[in-house]
């Protein structure tokens, strides 16, 4: 496939690393790293499969971003912008507009979130979505008279994006660094790993007592004081923990017992990753509140949604003018290519696929790799999963941050001509819905070739 590439003259790797080092700031990267190395160019792509600027052919295993959902290459998406883009390339939502792309969006998607969850806020990023349910939790207490209910509680290593309340949200370390944030207002308890933090309790116990960390906290700080506790159904970004089946109905009760607003943040788990249209159905969570973006449009065109309960719109709709908006929100022709993506889910039973097939053919092969010399754990659902690396499976010795493992890990994956995600100990996959089993297969197999190596390098194999 490599002689596609000189079908533009911008491939040239290095005239093109060069450029970007001149001009481009990249995000989650550090600048030496580009101005050393290079960056790598993605230039084409199409099914599962991504091509880079020297004509090498990658599995991507991470879908994007964990995003692409219907795969690369749907002409009907293409034709879904091009005709809206001639129709009507832009107009808004504020004082009093809105565009029948929006309106045939949100119809629909009122037909597939969780019961309740029927009216939608649209933006153009789940780091939108978040600030948007920052603002509208603290307005609907103001307006139920409780203006002092304002803190968000989160937990550690949860990701809900970078905009400075989004950040906030989250439980990075890293990122907080980088600014300050939080700021007053946030607040965070553990996050629900049972592998790493389970202290001897068996998984039901320990997601209890995760829980239960949350009902601590909040009678620290005093219930009249808290607006909301958010949570991604499974971690992603944070390295896929997938909490025990006894975390998410104690986390709904202790919410429904203080009157704590519940956000399922469901920007990565939506859309059929997780084998449910949104995993809050598979872990029995009740939204108030669900920010979603990624898979909404499978990444063509940037545009997320927060599905507001009626609970909450019935407050927010008396208290006059919703003072929140941006120039894109409901962008039609984001809009138009989301419906169209909705549209090639449920034609091709993708999420159906998910939860039956492609899910759990993928969870068990990865399976097979659980008993290398460097893996300690499996753990994942659906088309999402993580491996966690240890230098020591029976001592559950982990690597030490300086050693890189994961970073190590993830070169030689691409080396083997597989894309994964090192985050943290640990080795992410997250692939397109329409990965096929051989697709599987061969990502399974590099991922395999890749551990060997690692280990070999740290003297473990
Ligand atoms: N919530 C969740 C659960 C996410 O995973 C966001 C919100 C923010 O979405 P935007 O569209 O503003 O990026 C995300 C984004 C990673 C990585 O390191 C993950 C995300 C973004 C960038 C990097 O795996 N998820």
């Amino acid at each position: 496939m490599a002689e596609d590439n000189t079908r533009r003259n911008w491939t040239h790797t290095q005239d093109l690393q060069a450029r970007d080092a001149a001009h481009h700031l990249h995000s989650f990267t550090d600048p030496q790293v580009i101005e050393t190395q290079g960056s790598r160019i993605i230039t084409r792509a199409q099914g599962s499969t991504v091509w880079d600027s020297d004509g090498n052919e990658l599995l991507d295993g991470m879908a994007g971003l964990w995003c692409v959902n219907v795969g690369y290459g749907r002409e009907e998406l293409v034709d879904a912008a091009t005709r809206q883009m001639h129709e009507l390339p832009y107009y808004n939502n504020h004082f009093q507009s809105t565009t029948p792309p929006i309106i045939a969006l949100a119809e629909k998607l009122a037909t597939l979130t969780p019961a309740g969850l029927d009216r939608f806020y649209f933006g153009s990023s789940g780091s939108e979505a978040n600030d948007t349910i920052v603002r509208m939790a603290r307005q609907y207490w103001r307006i139920k008279g409780q203006p002092e209910k304002t803190i968000f509680i989160s937990r550690t290593l949860a990701y809900h994006g970078t905009t400075v309340a989004a950040t906030s949200l989250g439980g990075m370390p890293h990122m907080h660094a980088m600014d300050g944030t939080p700021g007053p207002g946030y607040s965070h308890i553990d996050h629900p790993h049972w592998y790493l933090r389970g202290d001897g309790l068996t998984p039901e116990e320990f997601g209890l007592r995760a829980a239960r960390a949350l009902e601590e906290r909040i009678l620290e700080l005093g219930a009249d004081k808290v607006a909301a506790f958010i949570g991604e159904p499974i971690q992603g970004a944070g390295g896929v923990i997938v909490p025990p089946d006894s975390y998410w109905p104690e986390i709904q009760r202790i919410c429904r017992k203080y009157d704590i607003l519940l956000v399922a943040d469901e920007v990565i788990c939506g859309f059929g990753r997780t084998g449910t249209w949104f995993a809050s159905e598979q872990f029995a969570i009740e939204p108030d509140l669900m920010p979603m973006a990624k898979g909404l449009s499978s990444g063509y065109l940037p545009i997320s949604a927060v599905a507001i309960s009626s609970r909450v719109y019935d407050v927010v709709s008396k208290g006059g003018l919703f003072a929140h908006g941006y120039t894109y929100s409901g962008h039609p022709v984001a809009c138009a290519v989301a419906l169209a993506n909705i549209g090639i889910i449920e034609r091709e039973g993708l999420v159906e696929r998910v939860g039956g097939d492609i899910g759990p053919y993928f969870q068990s092969a990865l399976a097979s790799l659980a008993d290398h010399p460097i893996v300690g754990e499996k753990r994942g659902l659906g088309l999402m999963a993580a491996l966690q690396l240890v230098r020591d499976r029976d001592s559950k010795t982990m690597f030490a941050p300086e050693d890189n493992v994961a970073i190590i890990c993830r070169d030689a994956c691409y080396a083997e001509g597989l894309i994964a995600r090192a985050i943290s100990g640990s080795m992410v996959l997250s692939p397109p819905l329409v990965v096929t089993h051989s697709e599987v297969d061969n990502m399974v197999e590099r991922l395999g070739r890749a551990l060997d190596s690692t280990a070999q390098k740290f003297g473990v194999l």
